[in-house]
């Protein structure tokens, strides 16, 4: 494929409702959309990066100035046999694995469609349609957060997650255990606490959680070991984990039984396959988590947990939790059963709206390749 052109896009979305983490809340969210056109064939590709440097160091400031002054320039003009081949040229950019990721999912997506390949079979995905669980922010109270529970299990969600803090923890999954005895739930820190904290940690143990994902500092995996080694509840890793070596690490290490796979986090579908056959390899199960994104980013999030070893429900739930309006179609849509079916069509499989997609862009860049002569 050569890479004729690039087009980088910032939409301003809304969220339904604002969405409470240990680090923050949010609502008004900034997304940048990555457009690449190679030998007349479109893809698309979504950077997952928060608005500010609270769940990672990356921005969406930090990825569009990434994209722009140094990926951009590494592509444009440039002939690649295939998608994976992205990440030889841009190794020399250290970290911004989501500014990475944005461009080279992509470049995947162009790659299934000149295959007329769905891009969860391109990617050796073997699943037909992926479990699904949600990602509950923290609410005011106990009795609103069951609220909120019952509703989702309602929908046929799988699994329960719940966002938890200092102060607002154990009180709050003790009330969601009471009322649903025997669902799977887990809770996510967002590295809200220490190792100091280890004896309150060891609180969760009663409740019977699938995991317990990311309670200590976000860059460290050696006291996610020790931390593990005193509680019973396994630890699931998330933003420890920016690549295959990490994973290699903190499995070796016994710093988790579990680990989520977050595109943007690791770079894209390359490394995220490694990731996913590193843990595979080592018996350790894998799910997708989330990172409120539009339906690109979602529809890539659905390839890719088509992989054998996504034998966890992950984050990835219907486009209407989230937006009004999703930019996709048709929308992601969640059965009764909490299960997405992949879709057939060749790459990501969705059509990206585009009138939509114009309408909601605040920001836009486009780079051209020079046009070859002879061509
Ligand atoms: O840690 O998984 C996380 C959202 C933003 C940043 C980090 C996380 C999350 C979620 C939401 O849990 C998952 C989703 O519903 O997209
Ligand atoms: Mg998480």
């Amino acid at each position: 494929m050569r890479i004729e052109s690039i087009i980088l896009r910032e939409l301003e979305m809304r969220l339904k409702s604002p969405f409470e983490t240990s680090f923050g809340v949010t609502q008004k969210r900034r997304i940048l959309l990555v457009e690449v056109i190679a030998d007349g064939v479109t893809g698309w590709g979504e950077v997952t990066t928060s608005e500010a440097p609270f769940y990672n160091y990356e921005t969406t400031d930090t990825a569009w100035h990434i994209i722009s002054d140094f990926i951009t320039p590494r592509l444009i003009g440039k002939e690649l046999r295939a998608a994976a081949e992205m990440e030889s040229l841009v190794s020399g950019i250290r970290g911004h694995q989501m500014a990475k990721a944005g461009v080279e999912n992509a470049l995947w997506d162009i790659e299934a469609r000149q295959k007329n390949l769905p891009l969860s079979k391109l990617l050796g995905g073997t699943l037909k349609e992926i479990a699904c669980g949600v990602s509950l922010g923290i609410r005011e109270s106990p009795e609103l957060l069951v609220e909120k529970v019952t509703a989702e299990i309602s929908q046929g969600y799988q699994r329960i997650k719940l966002k938890i803090k200092p102060g607002k923890d154990l009180d709050f999954v003790a009330a969601v255990r009471k009322q649903f005895p025997r669902i799977h739930l887990s809770v996510d820190a967002n590295s809200a606490y220490t190792l100091g904290d280890r004896d309150h940690l060891r609180g969760l143990d009663e409740f019977g959680l699938l995991m317990i994902e990311q309670p200590l500092q976000w860059d460290d995996i050696y006291v996610h070991a020790k931390l593990q080694k005193q509680i019973e509840t396994a630890i699931c890793l998330d933003e420890c984990i920016s690549h295959s070596r990490h994973a290699e690490a903190a499995i070796e290490l016994g710093a988790c039984r579990i680990i989520n796979v977050k595109l943007g986090r690791v770079g894209g579908h390359t490394e995220a396959r490694r990731v996913h056959d590193v843990c595979q390899a080592h018996a350790i199960p894998v799910w997708c988590g989330g990172m409120l994104e539009s339906g690109v980013g979602r529809a890539h999030n659905v390839a890719m947990s088509t992989l054998p070893n996504f034998t966890l429900p992950g984050d990835v739930s219907a486009s209407q939790r989230y937006w009004a309006d999703d930019i996709i179609e048709p929308e992601v849509v969640v059965s009764g059963q909490g299960t997405i079916r992949v879709p057939h069509a060749p790459g990501i499989g969705y059509s990206v709206r585009r009138e939509l997609v114009e309408k909601l862009t605040v920001k836009k860049r486009n780079w051209k390749a020079e046009v070859m002569v002879g061509a």
